[in-house]
């Protein structure tokens, strides 16, 4: 050994991981699914974890079966269900970040690791400042600066850059299948929660967020 820590960072997914927006996704989504008189429950929402705006679009519009939509009306229902989104994310506080989030990303950052954000989400940065974390990680890799969404490592890689870390000292922590699989693509350790814990994928899994501590140590961080 020459001394020096096989991990540096931690890059962590945002919606599913440090927060919980998925519910509003749903209702966002849902409103627009009811207006073209589609259906959309719970089990299509759960395709859309990690998924990019417009590929999620793609999935709910699976069921369509009416006139033809344009690439332009596409786009206008997008934002449509961005618009809607974005008031709900507006009821977001503090209150709505778990302490024990809280007390455990100060636990890694006391250890001396660097701490990032990997999201596909283009509303990362307005969702961290309504949580109260707005200033607290040391990069933002989100769904403003990347071309190709999860399983594509692009996300990750972009992170790794951001904090100038070589990509195979960071640990991802993801809830979403595609994350795992794009954090392995950037070659890093990949922890599943949530969903992707419960499909049995990554290199280790979460039960709850805290649970992250001892698999830091246990990795020697
Ligand atoms: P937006 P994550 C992802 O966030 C969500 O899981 C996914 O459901 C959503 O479609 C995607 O962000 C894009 O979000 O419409 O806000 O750009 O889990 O990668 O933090
Ligand atoms: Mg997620």
């Amino acid at each position: 050994m020459n001394g020096t820590k096989q991990y540096e960072a931690v890059v962590f997914d945002l919606d599913g991981v440090i927060c919980f927006t998925d519910v509003y996704h749903y209702r966002g989504w849902k409103s627009i699914a009811d207006e073209l008189g589609i259906p959309f429950d719970e089990t299509v929402n759960n395709r859309l974890r990690g998924v990019s705006r417009m590929e999620s679009l793609g999935i709910v519009l699976e069921p369509y079966e009416g006139e033809p939509l344009s690439d332009d009306r596409k786009m206008e229902l997008a934002a449509i269900k961005n618009e809607r989104y974005r008031v709900m994310l507006g009821e977001l506080s503090p209150k709505d970040l778990d302490p024990s989030v809280r007390t455990t990303l100060d636990d890694l950052r006391a250890r001396g690791l660097k701490l990032a954000i990997g999201s596909s989400s283009k509303n990362a940065k307005y969702i961290l400042e309504r949580i109260g974390l707005g200033d607290y990680f040391d990069a933002i890799s989100d769904g403003t600066n990347i071309s190709r969404s999860k399983p594509d490592p692009e996300v990750f890689l972009k992170a790794a850059e951001y904090l100038g870390i070589d990509p195979a000292k960071c640990v991802v922590v993801e809830d979403a299948v595609a994350g795992i699989d794009a954090a392995h693509a950037a070659g890093m350790y990949g922890v599943a929660m949530g969903d992707a814990a419960d499909q049995g994928v990554g290199d280790a899994k979460l039960g709850t967020f805290a649970d992250l501590a001892n698999v830091l140590t246990d990795l020697g961080c």
